[in-house]
This record gives C-alpha cells, sequence and structure tokens, in this order.
C-alpha cells in the first residue's frame, strides 16, 4: 500500500488525483482461516491489526454485516478520557489513550486526534467527593487528572452558566490530555492497515450461526456461507447476546439505545469537551463547528438504531441550563446506536465456555476511548490466551463477584 503524505497529496494533485489506491480490498470469502472476528467496527478492527503487528497472525477474516464502522464506532460522540477509578480499567483506558496520541502516525492515517480537555462537571456535593476521589486514584495511577474550583471551569469555558438554575458548578474532573478524535477515521485507518497485512474484510456478510464439534469452534456460518476458522472473536457491541446465543451461552448484558445530535455550524466557542452527567448532557464542537450533543440511555432494551423523543428533550434542556447562549441553535439531525451495557458498566474481554471462542464486548456508551486499547489486549489475549490487560476482565467476575464498578466513570445516565 503507498503511503499517504504531504508529498502524495501534492503528486495527485497535479495528476487529477488519478493515482490514489483503494483504501481496502472486497475480497471473497476463503472457506477458513486461523482466525475470524465478528464485527468490522473499531474494537474488531483493531483486534485484527494488533494480531497482525503484535503476533504476526495475518491469515484473519473480518466479517461484518453492514458496512465497516457502521455500528456504534461510527454513530459516538468520540470522548477520549481515561479518568476511570478502578486500576484495572485505568490500565486499559490509559494505554488506549496513550496509543491514540501516536495513532495517525501508527496507521499512517489521519484520525485527527484532538487532546483538547475533558471536563466531567462536578453539580452536587456527592459528585465533588466522587471527582476528588478519582483524581486522587488517577494520580495513583500515573493518569493526569485534577479536580478545578468553578472559576478554573469558567476560565477553560467562558460559555458555561456556573449558577444554573437546578444545580450549580461546584468544580470539575479536569483530564488536559483526554480529547476527541474523527470516529469513521479510526475503523478506517484500522482497516486499510489490516488489509495492507494481506486481511480480509468481508461486507454486507452477517453472522448466522457458530459451528463447534467437542466444546471447541470450528467456524461460522455466514450469509456468504460457511468459514472455518480454529479461533473466533465476537466483537459485535449490541449485538453480542444475541451472537452468545449461536454459541450456545448466554451474557450479563443488556442492549439499548443511545442517542446523539448535533447542530448546525457555528464560530468556534468552545475548545474543551463538558460532560455535565447530574443533569444528563455533553457537548462538544466538532472540526466543522457543530456543536455534537448527548445524553443518556434510553431506559428500554432494544435493537432500533434510534432513540426515543422524549430522551432528546431532556437532554437539550440540560443543556440549556448548562450552556444557555445554544438556547436558539437549530438542531441539524440525531441518530442513535445499540449499546452492550453490564452491570457494573465495565467491559468483558474474555475466554468463553466454547473453546477458542473469545468475546469483547460491555463497552456500553463508553467504549470508543478504549479501541486502541481493547484491541492491543484482546489480541494478545487470543494469540496466548492471557493478557495483563484484559485479566481482570473475564466473564469469571460475573460468578466470583469481582465487579469492577465503574458507574459514576461511565459518565452518561444509564
Ligand atoms: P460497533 O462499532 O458497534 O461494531 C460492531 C459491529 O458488529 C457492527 O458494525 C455490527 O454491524 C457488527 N455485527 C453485529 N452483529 C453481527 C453479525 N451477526 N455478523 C456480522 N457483523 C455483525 N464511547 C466513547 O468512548 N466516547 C463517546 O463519546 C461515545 N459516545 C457515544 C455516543 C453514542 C450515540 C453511542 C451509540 C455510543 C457512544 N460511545 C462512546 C460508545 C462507543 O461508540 C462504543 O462503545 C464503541 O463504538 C463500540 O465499538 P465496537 O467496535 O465494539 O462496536
Ligand atoms: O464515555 O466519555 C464517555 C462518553 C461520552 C459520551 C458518551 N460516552
Amino acid at each position: 500500500m503507498k503511503r499517504y503524505s504531504a508529498f502524495a497529496v501534492a503528486r495527485e494533485a497535479l495528476r487529477g488525483n488519478a493515482g490514489w489506491q483503494r483504501a481496502w480490498g472486497a475480497p471473497e470469502p476463503r472457506p477458513a482461516y486461523d482466525v475470524v472476528i465478528i464485527g468490522a467496527g473499531g474494537h474488531g478492527l483493531a483486534t485484527a491489526y494488533y494480531l497482525g503487528k503484535r503476533f504476526g497472525i495475518t491469515n484473519v477474516a473480518i466479517l461484518e454485516k453492514g458496512w465497516l464502522g457502521g455500528g456504534n464506532t461510527g454513530r459516538n460522540t468520540t470522548i477520549i478520557r481515561s479518568n476511570y477509578l478502578q486500576d484495572a480499567s485505568a490500565a486499559i483506558y490509559e494505554k488506549a489513550r496513550s496509543l491514540y496520541e501516536t495513532l495517525s502516525q501508527d496507521l499512517n492515517y489521519n484520525i485527527m486526534f484532538s487532546p483538547r480537555g475533558v471536563m466531567m462537571l462536578a453539580q452536587t456535593h456527592h459528585e465533588v467527593r466522587g471527582y476528588q476521589r478519582t483524581a486522587f486514584a488517577n494520580n495513583l495511577q500515573g493518569v493526569e487528572t485534577e479536580f478545578i474550583g468553578p472559576q478554573r471551569v469558567k476560565e477553560l469555558c467562558p460559555i458555561i452558566e456556573l449558577k444554573g438554575p437546578r444545580y450549580p458548578v461546584m468544580g470539575a474532573l479536569w483530564q488536559p490530555r483526554g480529547g476527541t478524535a474523527r470516529h469513521d477515521a479510526v475503523a478506517w485507518g484500522y482497516a486499510r492497515a489490516c488489509s495492507d497485512m494481506g486481511m480480509h474484510i468481508i461486507q454486507q456478510c452477517e453472522v448466522t450461526g457458530v459451528r463447534s464439534e467437542g466444546g471447541k469452534v470450528t467456524g461460522v456460518e455466514t450469509t456468504k456461507g460457511p468459514i472455518g476458522c480454529s479461533k473466533l472473536g465476537v466483537v459485535v457491541a449490541g449485538h453480542s447476546g444475541v451472537v452468545a446465543e449461536m454459541a450456545g451461552f448466554r451474557l450479563p448484558i443488556e442492549s439499548v439505545p443511545l442517542q446523539a445530535l448535533v447542530s448546525e455550524p457555528i464560530k468556534p466557542c468552545m475548545d474543551v469537551v463538558v460532560m455535565a452527567n447530574t443533569v444528563h448532557g455533553y457537548m462538544s464542537q466538532s472540526d466543522k463547528g457543530e456543536m455534537v450533543i448527548g445524553g443518556g440511555t434510553d431506559g428500554y432494551n432494544a435493537y432500533t438504531q434510534r432513540g426515543s423523543f422524549h430522551h432528546l428533550e431532556e437532554t437539550v434542556r440540560a443543556l440549556i441550563e448548562t450552556f444557555p447562549m445554544i438556547s436558539r441553535l437549530k438542531m441539524l439531525r440525531h441518530w442513535g446506536g445499540i449499546v452492550d451495557v453490564t452491570g457494573d458498566r465495565s467491559p468483558i474481554l474474555s475466554k468463553t465456555p466454547v473453546e477458542g471462542v473469545f468475546i469483547n464486548c460491555g463497552w456500553g456508551t463508553g467504549g470508543f476511548k478504549a479501541i486502541p486499547g481493547s484491541g492491543w489486549g484482546f489480541a494478545e489475549l487470543m494469540a496466548k490466551g492471557h493478557s495483563p490487560l484484559t485479566a481482570e476482565f473475564g466473564l469469571d467476575r460475573f460468578t466470583e463477584g469481582r465487579f469492577i464498578d465503574e458507574s459514576v466513570a461511565a459518565g452518561v445516565a444509564h
């Protein structure tokens, strides 16, 4: 694959852009691969990439029922932070954040990482104590965060109203190296690099069954025919329960809609990301100028990629009290995704009861930020059977009662 560079842009500008190559191939499936990954979202693609890059495993197919990046990876609001409470979480989210810093260079693909800083507002005494505790924990974990007072909040984000009608802003948990990245570019960058290593990304190929013999996986049934494999990674976010059922086991997980919306583009007015979890809203400004907005999950299980209208109203109300200057903005579009939520709001990266089947799911409302770290650790788990990064996130924690409670750090009401 030819490298992208300023020189390549200049060269192609002079010859009518005729020399660009396809970013990834469109192969027909082979009868079998060493590894099959179900789901070409960020986590599935990153897993495949690190299988190749770190372990030299490239006889890999990534099967996607729709188009790559068309699930939650292409629907999220792109917030990246690693300010979680528990050590196991801080390790994997901080690994991801640090990989994001150099991902554009690593993939030779501009993912537009923007470490503009993320703040989570504290609007009750309880939240002040909670976020101070997180800041202390983060300092011990080597994650750079601090608890800041209201005046600093206002300096960093002048459009905030500190004395809201319901809850005052009492401070914030501030992560200066948190930020955003372009979500599609993360999927596209990994896809291009996987394709370059000879892996097959097969779109419009839905997995409809999992084959096993003597408790060991042998392949999958798909809408493009059966495909054999000796290792299978299930990385399908909101459909994890459905695919697990095909393989014959159950997951402690629920699928719920989460939606987001963007406004018309306006001049730059906000160069940090703000999450206001007590009132249930968060906002950042995209490079195009749109205000990117989201709130909590819907309160019922569903598989529709849209959300309920009353939730939008609640989110917009919350943001207008936090940022009164947006009250006259027009909203351009809204959309939803299906997120997979566990009881302790932490992911599952695990072996399963079927030998050779590995599951990566439960990222819920917050898995975009984790994509590189998750792929790094899950690839190691699939290649070697163990990874220090994923060890705490096994399915066995639900039977052993070793929960990794991140309900506060999740940041999104659900
Ligand atoms: P996905 O990107 O959903 O990929 C799974 C893929 O599996 C899909 O493409 C799907 O089509 C495919 N698939 C499913 N079933 C099958 C099958 N049977 N056969 C073949 N393919 C199948 N996280 C953050 O960190 N920050 C945020 O700001 C943020 N905001 C969010 C806002 C919204 C509105 C939503 C919906 C989510 C948000 N998230 C956020 C969460 C984040 O988007 C997800 O955790 C993450 O994208 C999950 O990635 P994934 O690769 O696991 O799943
Ligand atoms: O996990 O930071 C997050 C997040 C923000 C919006 C949705 N998820």
